[in-house]
Order: C-alpha cells, then structure tokens, then sequence
C-alpha cells in the first residue's frame, strides 16, 4: 500500500524534532508513513493546507505562527480546540479537515506523569499570556485548580486571556508588584514565555527564591532541557518539570488521533532525547 503522509507547519521550522519523533514511532510501529518538516510562511497557508489535501496528507502539526490562523481552513474544530483558540493537529478524513489541540492535555499528562502533580485544588501561577499560555490554559482550568493567576508584561492581554477563560475556573491577573507574593502561595508556577531559550542561557523569567519549596517549577522552553529558572528551582529544593514532556506528549495524542493505535511513548522520549545530542 502507499505510504501515508504527514508534516509539520511553521515559520521557523528547523528547530523542529517532530520529524525525527513520529518516524521513529512509524517505523517502530510498522507502520508505512513518512513525516517531514515544511516552512510555511504567512502568506503560504491556505495555500499549503489545500496543497495538504490535494496530496492527500492524513495528518499535520502546526507550529508558530499559523495555530490560530489555520483554524478558518479546517471543516471542523474540536470542542478543546474551540475553547483553547488554538489548532496543533489536522487530521484528514476523506478530504474533512479536523482541528485538534494537544498541546494543553500533552502539557497536563506530562506534568501528571513526571512530577505526579494532581492540580485539583492547587494555586497555579503563569507566566505570559501569549499562544503557548492559552495553549495550556484551557486543560489545567479543566483539572479544576482553586485558582489560576496571570502575569504578563502588558496587563491588557493577561486581562483578555483571563476573561476568556473565567467560565472554567476563576483566573486572575496579577502585575508585577504583586507576583513575587503570588508565586510564594503557588503551588506550581509555570513559564510559558521564551525567557531562558537558547541562546539565553542565563535569563530567568522571575527569582526562584520566591517559591515554596514544596512548589513545582515548571518551564515550556525545552532547549536547553534545564533552563535557568529550573536550575535555580531545584537548587531551591522544588520538584522541576521541563519542556520535554509537553512536547512528546502533544506528539503522542497527535499520533493516536491519526492512527487510532497507542503511541510508543518511550521510543518517542529516546528519540527526541537522542537528538539533542
Ligand atoms: O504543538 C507542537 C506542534 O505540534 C509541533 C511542534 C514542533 O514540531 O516543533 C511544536 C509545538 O508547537
């Protein structure tokens, strides 16, 4: 039979390891398929999603900064998709076009998995208000934390993420002279801007002596794998959870929404793990 087509979208895209992970897990799995990266430009988008179905693709990743854009192309959203706002995974029925986001549960699996981390009950704090932050707001509200508190640059956009989100859980914006007491009763604080991303190694998002050391450091930025922020979190005595996770979790719903099979988690881990070499 042919083999079965599948990419990622971005610009950037060179940076991506989805590539190396989803072939892994085909060939692993037996499974004909082959995976490749595709800059996709602004511009290029509607062009590139009916190319996609023109080539008869089963499936796509989206990355930055198509994930929202992309979703006036699909035929259909998922409801966690909807209310994320955000699309990272086109699957391809027969031509119908469906929207997935798996950034938000793979972020909250990864965490549940790693730090064994229940939300329930618990004050989160977030850094930033951007695409990633929204990514994951929709499933931690869902895991039912007392609390979900902002912090942003510009309280504005904070303000605006909040209120999309209010039905779910209470969620508030802090500013900044009120982040270092709010991160001091957090019982997770997790950095969702790109401070601390190569190749600056040394940022930090905000002072790691503010949290609890019973709190959880939790840092999106997978490269490097241990950020300063993390550094200082562990040297601190909190439990740390990286980048990592998230992303191979997002790549494994993505995997089970195209295949129906369950994914093979730890070739995907040794994959990614290995590429950094
Ligand atoms: O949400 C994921 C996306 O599915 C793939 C990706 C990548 O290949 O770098 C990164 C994230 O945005």
């Amino acid at each position: 039979s042919n083999t079965v087509l599948y990419g990622v979208i971005g610009d950037p895209i060179r940076h991506s390891k989805s590539p190396v992970m989803m072939n892994e897990a085909f060939r692993h799995m037996g499974i004909n398929a082959a995976y490749g990266a595709f800059h996709v430009t602004r511009e290029q988008l509607g062009d590139a999603i009916a190319g996609m179905c023109a080539m008869g693709f089963r499936g796509l990743n989206v990355t930055i900064p198509h994930k929202v854009d992309v979703m006036a192309y699909l035929d259909e959203i998922h409801a966690g998709a909807q209310a994320a706002g955000a699309v990272n995974t086109i699957v391809n029925e027969d031509g119908r076009l469906i929207g997935y986001n798996t950034d938000g549960i793979g972020y909250v699996r990864s965490l549940k998995e790693e730090v064994e981390l229940d939300l329930t009950g618990k004050t989160v704090v977030i850094l930033g208000a951007g695409g990633a932050a929204r990514g994951i707001l929709w499933a931690l509200a869902r895991e039912k934390p007392s609390a979900i508190l902002l912090a942003n640059r510009t309280a504005d956009k904070a303000e605006r993420l909040a209120a999309a989100f209010s039905a779910e859980c209470s969620v508030s914006v802090v500013n900044r002279d009120e982040l270092q007491e709010a991160c001091s009763d957090a019982d997770i604080v997790i950095n969702t801007t790109s401070v601390g991303m190569s190749p600056n190694l040394d940022a930090v998002p905000l002072d790691a002596a503010w949290l609890k050391q019973e709190a959880v450091a939790s840092d999106l930025v997978y490269n490097p794998r241990e950020t300063a922020f993390l550094r200082q979190a562990k040297q601190r005595g909190c439990r740390i959870h990286g980048g990592v996770g998230m992303f191979i979790y997002q790549g494994v719903y993505a995997f089970e929404y195209w295949t129906g099979q369950p994914a093979p988690i730890d070739v995907m881990r040794q994959a990614v793990v290995a590429s950094f070499g």
